[in-house]
């Protein structure tokens, strides 16, 4: 049985999903803080439930025989500015809960997302390495860091089956995200969709490293699937697909709404993407589990017009 924390979040959502049509919707219990959508909820067992609370948590992995445990729940670079003191105690200590619960033999496997928010102004930018200069400049940032050494810590310690992958910015249009500093690639396409306009909270020629959720998706699945003796490092994975501008993005948009416009309004996001790399180097991925995106600028797209159109009725 898979236990699914923050099942309502951007990437929650779609992982419940995914993991409902693999392996039965009975077989992944959702929860978070707070219900999701219809169709979530609609589609397998459903409990609110407190990340940061050990009991609550340590109660649903008993009560419903949890074998693995997929930890979403976090508060993101944007908003963890805003609440540094929430927004470590929600990474962390939501993270200490299931690598102690996997400690105890009470669950077998775990996954816990990090972000390329662990690489700070002093990384190189291009082609990040997997292991280089991180000094995170984030709150964010700084609880992915912290969570990567606490998952290498429990795996070579106490033998802890946690796996992990260095998220690019995701995009994706059957939830909204909340919070982010990449947010800006989601919220340009509702909004050329809607209002054929978009002021960017990022300047135009801010590069960064973003994935369409439907490679995540699969990316996670299958590393989740990977045998363990592949899964040599156990901080986390850098992962990487495309890279791209908000210029770039507005010119692969124009090709579908040739009248969308964009002007830039740069906010304390900026700060944010500036410390961020442009682009990854994920080779060690594609090497240990065979990673390989599927999904380029265009595809992406023509993907999240389509799917705004057909879920959010533009
Ligand atoms: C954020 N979407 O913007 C997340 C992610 C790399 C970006 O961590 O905070």
């Amino acid at each position: 049985k898979i236990l699914i924390i923050g099942a309502c979040g951007q990437i929650g959502t779609e992982l419940t999903m995914a993991l409902r049509e693999k392996v039965g919707n009975q077989n992944v219990i959702a929860s978070d803080i707070r219900e999701g959508s219809p169709e979530l909820m609609a589609s397998g067992p459903f409990e609110v439930a407190d990340a940061t609370n050990f009991e609550q948590i340590q109660d649903l992995v008993i009560q419903y025989e949890i074998d693995e445990v997929y930890l979403m729940a976090a508060m993101l670079s944007a908003t963890a500015e805003k609440f540094p003191m929430k927004g470590w105690a929600l990474n962390m200590n939501s993270l200490f809960h299931v690598l102690n619960l996997a400690k105890d033999k009470k669950v077998s496997k775990v996954f816990w997302p990090s972000s390329i928010a662990v690489f700070g102004p002093t990384t190189p930018k291009k082609d990040t390495p997997q292991t280089t200069i991180m000094e995170p400049s984030t709150v964010y940032g700084i609880s992915k860091q912290a969570g990567e050494r606490w998952c290498e810590y429990y795996h070579n310690k106490f033998g802890v089956d946690v796996r992990s992958i260095r998220y690019p910015g995701l995009i994706s249009y059957k939830t909204l995200p909340g919070g982010g500093t990449t947010d800006y690639a989601v919220e340009i396409y509702h909004e050329a969709l809607k209002n054929k306009k978009y002021t960017s909270f990022l300047k135009e020629d801010t590069e960064l490293p973003m994935m369409f959720m439907d490679d995540a998706i699969r990316a996670t699945i299958s590393l989740m699937e990977a045998p363990a003796e592949n899964v040599k490092i156990r901080s986390s994975y850098n992962l990487a697909a495309l890279n791209f501008t908000p210029a770039t993005l507005t010119k692969a948009i124009q090709k579908h709404i040739p009248e969308f416009e964009i002007d830039y309004a740069p906010d304390f996001r900026q700060a944010i993407a500036d410390s961020w790399p442009s682009s990854i180097d994920d080779s060690r991925a594609r090497e240990d589990w065979g990673w390989q995106h599927e999904f380029d600028i265009d595809r992406m797209t023509e993907e999240m017009l389509e799917g705004i159109k057909e879920v959010h009725h533009v």
